[in-house]
Parts: structure tokens; sequence; C-alpha cells
């Protein structure tokens, strides 16, 4: 079977999962003529074996409100693919996730891992459970509720969860904290883990900073830089609030930031002190509406995502899956932005995807782009193994150098004859080649 034919079996055997069709198709059409140069993929019946899940766990978390109702929601992981390592992914609290959803991001996550060159499998799990509202006291009975059903499927060699949206360190604390409990063990099954027992330095920074590392490699591809760049920002959590930081640091201005209720556009850049009240405002639970109370110069958009509002060079989208439309990508390309890196996963759909590549700007997928967290979770388990930790800067360092080899793998793979650098194509052959010769060599399991 061709890749295209696998592609629209697996659509038929597992409808109504239209993220998980979508990552699928991405990838698919990439790797396509490696695929159909290797025959002994298709004897071994290699492709759909990467596509479908190893297992999926699904099950109910019953939990206690603080007025003593009894609440009920769905918890999953999908263990994708561990070929070249331990399952490995973060954990996602969101009322919209299903397992679509999660699907898609353990999909993703087993080529973003192999990409990082660090031993890590795919995974990815979550719950439909939305922290927002709740009081610590429910999140973490919650935690508990979600742990007491997962622990026994997760360890430190087996599979290790992190972070995504709506889980911080307050909630890995509480659900690591319950799983040595039940597991009798002090292991590094967590990563994004507190600093006082085994989370690493540089953690919470390494998915924005990491992106903005992969930016300065785009940009130095066609000689600039991000010193005096305009950059929209989309989200106000961890990726978006990190990227947010380094940019500034590096010298761009940031002229947006949003979240699901809106956007806050600043058309010459925040200023150093409008970026500090908004991460301490964020940092409680506060919401974007709430920035033009304390600073009435910046101007408030309710229920609009930036692309539209504000004009840029780069866009780096760090809220979540497609949040860049076709129209959002052309409004993009009218203003005259030359580069897209994702912080986010997927958050360009593909009608937007091919506008920029048609453009011939500079585009990196998250899978590239947003590595620098997943291999920074990589670097903490190293040392939890190790039971060391290593500075900052030693981590920094580490970081730096796995996002310039990501992108120089990229641009291995990815260069087009007429020497644009395609790093979806890049990103997907590298991260399927390695993935696929180790299913090889391990036998049809
Ligand atoms: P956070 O929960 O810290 O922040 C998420 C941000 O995105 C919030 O501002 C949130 O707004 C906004 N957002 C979430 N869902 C929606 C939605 N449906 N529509 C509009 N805005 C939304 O999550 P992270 O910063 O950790 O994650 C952001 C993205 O980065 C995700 O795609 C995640 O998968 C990806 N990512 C995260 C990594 C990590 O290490 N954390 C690593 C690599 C990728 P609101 O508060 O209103 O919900
Ligand atoms: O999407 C991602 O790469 C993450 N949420 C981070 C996963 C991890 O294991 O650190």
């Amino acid at each position: 079977m061709k890749a295209a034919e696998v592609l629209s079996d697996l659509k038929r055997r597992f409808p109504n999962e239209p993220e998980y069709h979508q990552a699928l198709e991405e990838v698919l059409n990439s790797i396509e003529e490696v695929y159909n140069r290797n025959p002994q993929y298709e004897e071994y019946n290699l492709i759909e074996r990467l596509c479908i899940p190893d297992r999926i766990f699904s099950f109910r978390v019953s939990w206690l409100d603080d007025k003593g109702k009894v609440r009920n929601n769905m918890g999953y992981r999908i263990q994708h693919n561990n070929a070249i390592g331990p399952y490995k992914g973060g954990i996602r609290f969101h009322s919209s996730v299903n397992q679509s959803i999660l699907k898609f991001l353990a999909f993703e996550q087993t080529f973003k891992n192999s990409l990082t060159t660090l031993a890590m499998g795919g995974a990815k799990g979550g719950s439909d459970f939305s922290p927002r509202g709740k009081s610590d006291k429910e999140i973490m009975r919650f935690c508990q509720a979600f742990i007491s059903e997962l622990w026994r499927q997760i360890g430190p060699d087996t599979d290790v969860p992190a972070g995504d949206i709506g889980v911080g360190a307050r909630e890995v604390g509480f659900m690591y904290g319950y799983y040595k409990k039940m597991a009798q063990e002090f292991t590094g099954t967590f990563t994004g883990k507190g600093l006082s027992f085994g989370g690493s330095l540089i953690r919470p920074e390494a998915t924005g900073y990491g992106n903005c590392y992969f930016l300065e490699a785009m940009l130095a591809t066609r000689n600039m830089e991000v010193k005096g760049k305009k950059v929209a920002i989309s989200g106000s959590g961890n990726v978006a609030l990190y990227t947010a930081k380094k940019i500034m640091e590096l010298g761009g201005s940031v002229v947006s930031l949003s979240d699901s209720g809106g956007s806050v556009v600043a058309p010459e850049g925040f200023t150093q002190e409008q970026f500090d009240y908004i991460f301490e405002l964020k940092s409680y639970g506060g919401r974007m509406y709430e920035v033009p109370e304390q600073f009435p110069e910046l101007k408030y958009f309710s229920g609009e995502r930036p692309w539209k509002l504000v004009k840029c060079d780069i866009a780096m989208p760090s809220a979540t899956q497609n949040e860049i439309d076709e129209e959002d990508a052309e409004a993009l390309l009218r203003n005259g932005c030359i580069a897209v890196s994702e912080g986010a996963n997927m958050p360009t759909t593909p009608g937007g995807i091919r506008k920029f590549q048609e453009a011939k700007i500079l585009y990196a997928p998250g899978k590239a782009a947003n590595a620098g967290g997943v291999a920074t979770s990589g670097l903490e388990m190293a040392q939890n193994s190790q039971k060391i930790s290593w500075t900052a800067e030693e981590v920094d360092h580490k970081l730096r150098q796995i996002m310039s080899n990501i992108h120089e793998t990229c641009v291995e793979y990815g260069k087009e004859k007429d020497g644009y650098i395609n790093y979806v194509k890049g990103a997907n052959v590298a991260g399927f080649m390695k993935v696929a010769n180790a299913m090889m060599a391990q036998g049809v399991l």
C-alpha cells in the first residue's frame, strides 16, 4: 500500500478524529517519497504501525469539588511509540481535550522527540478538566484522582509525563507527589518538577527560549537577526511569555499577546513595565482584558486573534492548534511577515501552511521549533538518573546546541532545488527516518 492509501484507510478506520487526520496527512505527504523508495517499509507495514498508537488508556476521573459535589471528567494517556526511548510527552488539562486531539499530539511528539536526538519515544495525555477558576485544593484532588488511575502505566523508564496547556509546575507537583506515594519510589517519572524535588533549571523557559534560538538560526540563513524586528505572539501562558521575554532580550519588540478571551496589541512593542505587569497578572490567573485597566494606551480586542490586528515581521503562535487559518496567513503576508516559528503544536491549518510556503517565507513547524521544551525534559531525565543538577548556564548551552542541531537537520533534509528550506519536510523526514529504522531493527511488535 502506498502512503496515500494508508492515509485514506486510517481515515476510514478512525473516523471523527479531524486533528489526528490533519497531523497524519502532513507527515505522510512529506515522507511519501522516502517511504515509496524503501520497499522494506511496505513489506513490514511500517507506516501503519507508526501511525496507530501502541496503546491508549482512557478512564473516568471522579473528584470532589469545594462544595462537596462529585465531578466526573475523562482522563487519557496515549502511548504512541517507544522505538527510540521511553514514552515521553506532556499532559493537557483543557475543556476541549478529546481523543483526537491527544492522538494528534502523541503522533507529533514522536517525530519531535526523535529530532531532539535524545532517547525519548512519543506520548501525550490529558483530561477535559479545566483548571481555570478552580481552587488549589480542587486542582490537587483532581490531580490525585487522575494519577490514581494512571500511576501503574508510567515510570522513569516506561513513560515520563510533563506539562502542556493547563498543566504547569503546580499540577506536575501534585501529580508527581501522588505518583511517588502510590509507586513508593522517588524517581524522575515526571519532568517539569519543582527545583527542590528534581526539576531542571531552564525547563520552564525552555520551549519559548528554544523557539527563539530556532528563529535566530532560520533568520541567519537570510542574513537577518531578531534585533529591530516586530514579533506578534499569541497566548500568554508558559510558552508565549518566555518567548516574549527572550525576544525582548534579543532586541526585538513584542507587538501582541492573547488568551482565549482576546488579544492585546502594542504596535510599537510592549515596554518592559507593561510586559512585567502581564507576566505578574498571568502568574495568578489574570485575564488579558484586565491589561488596559492598568495601561489605557494598550488596546484589547475581545474574541480576536492577533494576526489581523497588528503589523509584524515575525509571527510566533504560542497558544493552541489551528489558530492561524488561511485568511490569517494572508493577512500576515500582506502586512510584510517574513518568518513564522511555531511555539504551539500544529497552530497553522494546512491552508495557512500552503500560503506561507508558496510565499517562500521562513516557516518552522512546531515539531522542530518548539522541541526545546521536551529536549530540556530529556535533560531533566538525564540529571535525575545521575542524581545531579546542572547550572542554568549548562542547561541553556545544551538547549542552544540542540536547537541549532535540529535546525541543521531540517536544512539537510528539507532543502529544495531552488534553495528554499522546506522545514516541514526536513523535520518530518528526519524525524521519521530515525524512528522507522529503529522499528525495522526491532522486528514486528
Ligand atoms: P498554557 O496553559 O501555559 O498557556 C496556554 C495559552 O494559550 C493561554 O494563554 C491560553 O489562554 C491560550 N489558549 C489555550 N487554548 C486556547 C484556545 N483554544 N483558544 C485560544 N487560546 C487558547 O500552555 P503552554 O504555554 O504550555 O502551551 C501553549 C502551546 O504550546 C500548546 O500548543 C502546547 O501544546 C505547546 N507546547 C507546550 C510545551 C510546554 O513545555 N509547555 C512544549 C511544546 C509545545 P486561556 O488562559 O484563556 O486558556
Ligand atoms: O508538546 C510538548 O512538547 C510538550 N508539551 C512538552 C513535553 C515534555 O515531555 O516535556
